[in-house]
């Protein structure tokens, strides 16, 4: 049986920390979409680490780990993680596998990526600039380079071709001229194209079948988050793959009927990076104050994320979608901090109250009703069993679990690996 854990807001749930806390109970976890632009944080013998394209299992010296076919790979961006992987003791070739249908991402998608940013101006989508967009076109504009393509002779020939494509498509950009970076990528990239075939590069959607007729565990470990998802998140402000559940099925080759338990990943508060709509959001001293004591800054980039209060209209709706069992809440220790807890109930839109995300959720004000929750004063970190949080904090995770109809599971009281307490 495969279970899938996934962020339900739009990304940094801390995804990373729980799958890792999680994954000594898998045999098998694998990635299903998105690429580096995800930084999944985990900290390894009080190490901080930061992963993007290999699944957080990594560390667990019984779990094998697939990069699966949903995911755009950068063989530059993936050398770089493996090499710092390595030198905390991780040898890739033993357990780590990648689809061959897995896509890469080329150094012109990157370039692509940035001239397409450049030329909207103040419509960017605040993109991670990774080449993830352009890398996903080609995919479906049924263009791109697969991971099994490397080990073949006419690799390069490939390249070129697509490459050609790609200049053809930067001219037409105001931002065109990224010559002198596309050379020096160019000589990485290859670098890292000679590295990648010396990997263990299987049949994803086989080796995932061998492993789930064994009676194998499967954890899928979702990127990005639910609002960001391509059909169903703030569109255009969204990623370039689906990252709700149904994501694991095309992104694995795996059946439907596998799933067993979806694993909702959410904040006690919300965070965006990037452009778009973000109903909770708040421009004030208390907005302020939840990236202070969060430290809500981009493992990726650095940064700054935008922060609000819980969206429970949004994280409604992202359940919903992904068929979400049970519910972990992370980050709940930032609340000490604030003598009074909001969360979103409900959206007010032209003086009307909805609990549905509106399709024009990009052009429309929206006025959130909030539900405020008295604070603690108490400092939660320290906790080692859930009954010992404060009344207060455990009346505010009863209400979330009430509102979604989803049980909250485990509450995640700091980054460390043992911080975390089951309900
Ligand atoms: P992209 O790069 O084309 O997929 O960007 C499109 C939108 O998706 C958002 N996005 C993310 N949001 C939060 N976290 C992400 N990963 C990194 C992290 C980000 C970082 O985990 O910290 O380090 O800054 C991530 N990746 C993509 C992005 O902000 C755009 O709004
Ligand atoms: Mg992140």
């Amino acid at each position: 049986m495969v279970d899938v854990l996934l962020g339900l807001q739009w990304g940094d749930e801390g995804k990373g920390k729980i799958v890792d806390y999680f994954a000594g109970k898998y045999d098998v976890i694998a990635r299903f979409q998105g690429g580096p632009n995800a930084g999944h944080t985990l900290y390894v013998n009080g190490q901080k680490v930061v992963l993007r394209t290999i699944p957080s299992g990594v560390f667990h010296a019984n779990t094998i780990n697939l990069i699966g076919n949903g995911v755009v790979l950068d063989p530059v961006a993936f050398k770089k993680e493996s090499e710092d992987i390595a030198v905390l003791g991780i040898d890739l070739k033993k357990n780590l596998f990648i689809a061959e249908k897995t896509h890469i991402i080329v150094p012109t998608h990157r370039a692509l990526d940035k001239a397409s940013e450049l030329s909207k101006g103040n419509d960017k989508i605040g993109s991670t600039l990774k080449g993830i967009g352009p890398a996903y076109m080609d995919k479906t504009g049924r263009n791109g380079l697969r991971v099994g393509d490397v080990i073949s002779a006419d690799f390069k020939s490939k390249y070129e071709k697509l490459k050609h494509k790609h200049l053809q498509l930067l001219a037409g950009y105001d931002f065109n001229d990224f010559r002198e970076e596309i050379a020096a990528w160019e000589a990485e990239f290859f670098e890292a194209v000679e590295f990648l075939r010396s990997m263990n590069i299987v049949s994803g959607e086989y080796f995932i079948h061998e492993k789930l007729k064994a009676g194998k565990k499967i954890l899928a470990e979702g990127a990005q988050g639910s609002m960001l998802d391509v059909d169903f998140g703030t569109y255009p402000f969204v990623t370039s793959s689906n990252t709700i559940s149904a994501g694991v099925c095309t992104g694995l080759g795996i059946a439907p009927h596998w799933i067993k338990e979806v694993i909702g990943v959410t904040k006690a508060y919300c965070t965006r990076v990037g452009s778009g709509p973000f109903p909770t959001e708040l421009h004030d001293a208390t907005g302020e104050k939840l990236r202070k004591e969060g430290n809500e800054f981009g493992a990726v980039t650095g940064r700054p994320r935008r922060c609000g209060w819980i969206d429970l209209v949004a994280l409604n709706y992202t359940c919903m979608l992904s068929g979400v069992t049970q519910l972990v809440m992370t980050k709940s220790d930032v609340m000490d901090a604030f003598d009074e807890i909001n969360a979103c109930v409900a959206y007010e839109i032209d003086g009307k109250q909805t609990k549905q995300l509106p399709f024009q959720i990009c052009d429309v004000e929206i006025k959130p009703i909030w539900q405020t929750f008295k604070g603690w004063s108490n400092d939660t970190a320290s906790c080692k069993q859930f009954n010992e949080l404060p009344e207060e904090m455990k009346a505010f995770v009863a209400a979330v679990d009430e509102y979604l109809g989803v049980p909250v599971k485990y509450v995640s009281n700091g980054p460390g690996r043992d911080q975390i307490l089951e309900k």
